[in-house]
């Protein structure tokens, strides 16, 4: 009997978006149940996640926890595989994910920056991480590593998502390179990334932005 799976989510969360996009690329079953961990984390959640954090994959109910760790555990038991298969270059590739990670956290302190200053401090981290990441990709594209998608495109796909989102709405004005944006278009016209966000996911993220304070919902 195959694996049963159950994806804690919480609907704008970038982390677990990255799971959903695996699952999705690897076609794998699953179902996904939705708490907002900011609001409400319920006691059986808190069982289940040490750090009180989306996303938590259940395999048979046995819960793994922490989105890098749940990419690399789809990565080793379903196809297609995305990674390579040099040490070195897929040591790379994690290395690149795990910066990814701290690249969300910049994104999230200049999404919901409470005022001007401050998101232009949030701004320029930013910024400077996204070129340095800019900078690794395959100069022909479209992906991370050129034709074929990559895990690190998978990590990389909801920063993306977010960076076009805070674009059209506010006019943020990162500035990017070319390369970054053939790498944005491309990631963003998979079926996998379009179907791993929820239909009302701009509706919800203006919601978020709003609670949070953030000064784009002051203006
Ligand atoms: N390092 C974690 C970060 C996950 C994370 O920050 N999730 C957020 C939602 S997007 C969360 O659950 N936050 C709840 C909290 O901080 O209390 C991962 O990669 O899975």
């Amino acid at each position: 009997m195959s694996d049963q799976l159950v994806l804690t989510s919480f609907k704008i969360c970038p982390y677990v978006q990255r799971a959903v996009i695996a699952l999705k690329e690897k076609q794998v079953p699953y179902t996904i149940q939705y708490i907002n961990p900011y609001e409400d984390n319920p006691d059986w959640f808190k069982a289940i996640s040490p750090l009180g954090k989306v996303p938590v994959l259940q395999v048979n109910d046995r819960p793994v926890f922490e989105s890098a760790i749940i990419l690399e555990y789809l990565e080793e038991v379903y196809a297609p595989h995305l990674h390579p298969g040099d040490p070195l270059t897929k040591a790379s590739h994690r290395a690149w994910m795990e910066f990814s990670s701290d690249l969300l956290v910049r994104q999230f302190q200049m999404n919901n920056a409470p005022d001007a200053e401050a998101f232009e401090k949030a701004k320029t981290a930013f910024s400077d991480g996204l070129k340095r990441l800019g900078e690794q990709l395959n100069p022909t594209g479209p992906y991370f590593t050129g034709t074929e998608l990559s895990l690190v495109d998978v990590a990389c796909a909801p920063l993306l998502m977010r960076l076009d989102f805070m674009e059209r709405h506010f006019k943020i004005n990162v500035e990017t390179a070319e390369r970054i944006q053939q790498w944005s278009e491309a990631l963003l016209a998979r079926s996998s990334v379009k179907q791993s966000v929820v239909p009302e996911f701009e509706d919800l993220m203006l919601e978020f932005l709003k609670k949070r304070g953030s000064f784009f919902m002051k203006a």
